[in-house]
């Protein structure tokens, strides 16, 4: 880290510089909730998201390249290749649920895809769909038309990045299904390489880029507990936060659940123990 140059931060984690080729990026036990960042850290959670990032990085590289090149031995440091980022968010949606809710129960349409009548909040989509959308002004995401898109980035590139994102989407959604975790949807970031080749980026399919549900509680008709963030949204809403900076500290029983459910989710995922990945975070890369 020495000669690292910081290059940006983010709601979460930290990006620096390791030369003209190579970022790392650092992911904190910062924890978000309703758009805002709590006073608490939950220990270890930038571990499990590195960790499980990487475990899938891993097992879709059949599906496309992507940015991986290493995981520091502190479990929380992606060393990637540098890439010419895309500005847009290849976000699909396998359920009905957040903003595409809204926009359903609105318009009977989501960022142009025309979806049955009659569903409810949550329910599973025949197909999942390519919800791109763009970092607005205020800092929120805002969906787009996929024309709009591919007047950001090139038809052919929007193209390329929907069919592999709805791959990577139904390879990944299968497979935590399998075990226990439904992934409702989850916002991939891709980014170019000096060949011209479409290369994933970011973090991917981790609880901060995807909302989890677990699959053993799942009742569509209104909104779903969240895997990992439900004992904090909880929280708030008992003790009445006004959902506005500054957010609440949060109790030790409450970090504690919450950690509990990150590691959980690294575990059943993963099907390797947490306490393995931080003696040895390469074993996520087997
Ligand atoms: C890149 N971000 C988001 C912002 C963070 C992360 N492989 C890459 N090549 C070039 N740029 C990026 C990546 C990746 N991933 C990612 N911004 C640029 C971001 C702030 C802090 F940790």
């Amino acid at each position: 880290m020495a000669d690292a140059v910081h290059l940006g931060s983010g709601k979460v984690r930290e990006l620096y510089a390791l030369d003209d080729e190579r970022l790392l990026l650092v992911a904190s036990d910062r924890i978000s909730t309703f758009d805002v960042i709590l006073p608490t850290e939950i220990p270890d959670k930038g571990r499990v998201l590195t960790g499980l990032a990487a475990f899938w990085f891993v097992r879709t590289r059949a599906i496309t390249p992507n940015h991986l090149l290493a995981v520091r031995p502190d479990g929380r440091s992606t060393e990637c290749r540098r890439l010419e980022m895309l500005p847009v968010e290849c976000v699909v949606r396998g359920y009905l649920s957040g903003s595409g809710w809204k926009d359903y129960a609105k318009t009977g349409e989501v960022c142009g895809h025309r979806l049955p009548k009659g569903l409810r909040e949550s329910d599973r989509l025949p197909d999942p769909i390519f919800t791109p959308a763009t970092k607005a002004q205020s800092g929120h995401d805002e969906n787009i038309t996929g024309a709009q898109a591919a007047a950001l980035v090139g038809a052919e590139r929007v193209a390329e990045a929907e069919r592999v994102s709805i791959a990577l989407y139904r390879f990944a959604a299968a497979y935590a299904l399998e075990r226990g975790i439904i992934i409702a949807d989850t916002k991939f970031e891709f980014g170019v390489d000096r060949a011209g080749r479409l290369v994933l980026g970011d973090e991917a399919l981790t609880p901060d880029s995807s909302r989890f549900w677990p699959a053993d509680q799942y009742a569509p008709g209104g909104p779903q507990p969240s895997y990992d963030k439900q004992y904090v949204r909880d929280y708030c809403e008992k003790i009445g936060w006004g959902k506005t900076y500054p957010g609440p500290e949060l109790p030790p029983d409450v970090v504690a659940g919450t950690r509990r459910r990150y590691v959980e989710a690294f575990e059943q995922l993963t099907g390797l123990s947490f306490d393995a990945y931080l003696a040895n975070p390469s074993v996520v890369l087997k």
